[in-house]
C-alpha cells in the first residue's frame, strides 16, 4: 500500500518543478518574514529571486541549530503568534533547546508524511499502533499519534516507560505495530524473553523504529525477538519532528519525503556539495513549512543519497542509514547530550579538576552513561568525607544539567589519559557502523 501515490511515485522530472516551485515560495517568505534569514541573505548578497534552479539553493547560507538556539524561543517563526498552534523542542533537556512551531496546515503536512511513513510500514484501518514514543515536547509521541490517525489505525497513546504495562497492552489489546527506539525496542524483547512469553501468541507486524542510531545487527536481534519487520523512521525537530524519511520493506534505504524535504549532502569540512552516492553531512531545507521555514539546516548527521529504483514504486530519492554525526552530540536513551554539558556540571564544583571520560555502553539493550572523574583530595571538603557521598554529589550535579541518572565512577588522581591533541572526553562503546 502507498499513502500518496502521487506524490510518492511521480517522475523526477515532475518532483523536480514542483521542488522549485516550493523552494522560491519558501525562500521569498523567509526572507520577507524572518529577520534572521533577511540578515543572513544580505550579507551573502542574495535576493530571492536570485533562486532559478535547483542548483541555485547552494548560494544560500546554511542555517546551524546554533542560530536557532540564538532566534529562542520564536525567533524563527515566520507568521504572527495566533496562527502557531502547537510547539515543540528539541530533546536536549537543559540549555536552550531548539523550539519547532507549527501552524494549522504545518500539523496537516506532519500528519501527511507520518501517514505516509507508517503506511510504508504496512500501516493501515485495521492496526492497532502502540505508540511507546514520549508524548510531550518530544516530537515522536503527538507526530506518530497525527499520522497514524490520519491512516485511521486505532493508535494506543502509552508513550514512554513502565515496561510491564507495555507487554500487558501489548498482549491484551492485540497490538499489531509498535513505535520506539530501536533500543527500547531490544530491552521489550529481552523483557517478553524473561517472562517467557511466546512471540508466536503476540500479535505483532512491524515496527517503525528511530530517533537514535541503530545497526544492521540491532536489527536482525530486533526482528528475532519480537518476530515483526522492523523499519527505520528518520527525522528531527528543527524540521518537522519524526517523518523527514522512512525505510520501506525493501530495507535499501530511508525515502525522503522530498516533496517537503529538500536533501542535499554536503562535505562537512569545505562545505562543497557532494554528488549521489558520497557519504557527508545531510542538509535539509522545508519547502512547505509555514510556521518555521528551515532553510539549508546542517543537521551533522552522516548519510549518502540514492536515486536508483526502488522495488517498492516509490520514486522518492533515498537516505543510508545515518552512520554518525560530524560533531560529538549523543543520544542517550533517545535524549540528546553533549559531553559539555557534563563538564559544565563538573565545573560548578569546587576542588575538581575537571579531568573526566564519559563511558557509554548499551548493557542489556539500554544506554549507560559513566562519568570517570579523578578524586583529588579537594573534593572531600569538612562537609563531605566519604567517597560515596562525593560521588552521589557529582551524580546529582550532573543530573540537574542533562536531565539523566549517570554513574560517577571516582578514580585516582592523575590516572585519566592525558591528551596532547584533542582530549578523548567520549568512549562510545555501542557500535552503530
Ligand atoms: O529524534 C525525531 C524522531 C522521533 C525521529 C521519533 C524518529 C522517531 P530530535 O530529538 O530533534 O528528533 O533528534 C534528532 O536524532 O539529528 C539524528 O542525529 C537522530 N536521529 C533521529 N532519527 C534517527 C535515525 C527526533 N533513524 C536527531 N537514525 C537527528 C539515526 C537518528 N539517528
Amino acid at each position: 500500500m502507498i499513502w500518496n501515490k502521487e506524490a510518492e511515485c511521480m517522475s523526477r522530472e515532475d518532483r523536480e518543478k514542483l521542488q522549485l516551485e516550493r523552494l522560491k515560495e519558501t525562500v521569498a517568505r523567509a526572507y520577507e518574514k524572518v529577520p534572521y534569514y533577511r540578515k543572513t541573505f544580505d550579507a551573502a548578497n542574495i535576493k530571492p529571486d536570485d533562486i532559478k534552479s535547483l542548483d541555485d539553493l547552494e548560494k544560500l547560507p546554511f542555517t546551524t541549530k546554533t542560530d536557532l538556539r540564538e532566534a529562542y524561543p520564536f525567533g524563527m517563526f515566520a507568521v504572527n503568534d495566533e496562527e502557531i498552534i502547537e510547539v515543540h523542542t528539541s530533546s536536549g533537556t537543559t540549555g536552550k533547546p531548539t523550539v519547532s512551531g507549527y501552524t494549522r496546515e504545518d500539523l496537516e503536512i506532519w500528519g501527511e508524511v507520518m501517514a505516509r511513513a507508517l503506511t510504508m510500514a504496512l500501516a493501515d484501518k485495521s492496526d492497532r499502533i502502540q505508540n511507546c514514543y514520549g508524548y510531550g515536547l518530544f516530537t515522536g509521541g503527538l507526530g506518530v499519534h497525527y499520522g497514524a490517525q490520519k491512516v485511521g489505525s486505532t493508535v494506543i497513546p502509552i508513550s514512554a516507560g513502565n515496561t510491564q504495562r507495555q507487554v500487558e497492552i501489548m498482549q491484551d489489546f492485540k497490538t499489531s505495530i509498535i513505535t520506539c527506539t530501536p533500543s527500547y525496542a531490544l530491552y521489550l524483547g529481552e523483557v517478553l524473553k524473561k517472562q517467557g512469553v511466546d512471540i508466536e501468541d503476540l500479535n505483532l507486524k512491524s515496527g517503525v523504529f528511530g530517533a537514535e542510531m541503530w545497526t544492521e545487527e540491532m536489527r536482525n536481534e530486533i526482528e528475532n525477538r519480537l518476530g515483526l519487520l522492523a523499519l527505520n523512521i528518520y527525522g528531527l525537530t528543527e524540521i518537522i519532528g519524526p517523518g523527514v524519511a522512512q525505510e520501506c520493506p525493501q530495507k535499501n534505504g530511508l525515502h525522503v519525503f522530498e516533496d517537503h524535504f529538500y536533501p542535499e549532502i554536503i562535505d562537512s569540512k569545505t562545505q562543497e556539495s557532494l554528488a549521489d552516492g558520497e557519504k557527508g553531512e545531510l542538509v535539509l531545507t522545508t519547502l512547505t513549512r509555514e510556521g518555521m521555514p528551515i532553510i539549508r539546516f546542517r543537521t551533522k548527521d552522516i548519510t549518502a543519497l540514492k536515486r536508483d529504483k526502488c522495488g517498492c514504486g516509490r520514486t522518492l530519492v533515498r537516505m543510508d542509514r545515518i552512520t554518525g554525526r560530524t560533531d560529538d552530540m549523543l543520544k542517550i536513551r533517545g535524549v540528546i547530550v553533549f559531553p559539555s554539558q557534563i563538564e559544565r556540571a563538573l565545573l560548578k564544583i569546587e576542588g575538581l579538576d575537571p579531568q573526566y571520560q564519559i563511558i557509554v555502553t548499551r548493557p542489556r539493550h539500554l544506554d549507560e552513561l559513566e562519568v570517570q572523574v579523578e578524586a583529588s583530595p579537594m573534593l572531600f571538603s569538612d562537609e563531605v568525607k566519604h567517597v560515596e557521598e562525593v560521588k552521589n554529589m557529582i551524580e546529582r550535579k550532573i543530573h540537574n544539567e542533562i536531565g539523566l541518572r549517570v554513574n560517577v565512577t571516582l578514580v585516582e588522581p592523575e590516572s585519566l589519559p592525558r591528551s596532547e591533541g584533542k582530549a578523548i572526553r567520549v568512549i562510545d562503546k555501542r557500535k552503530f557502523d
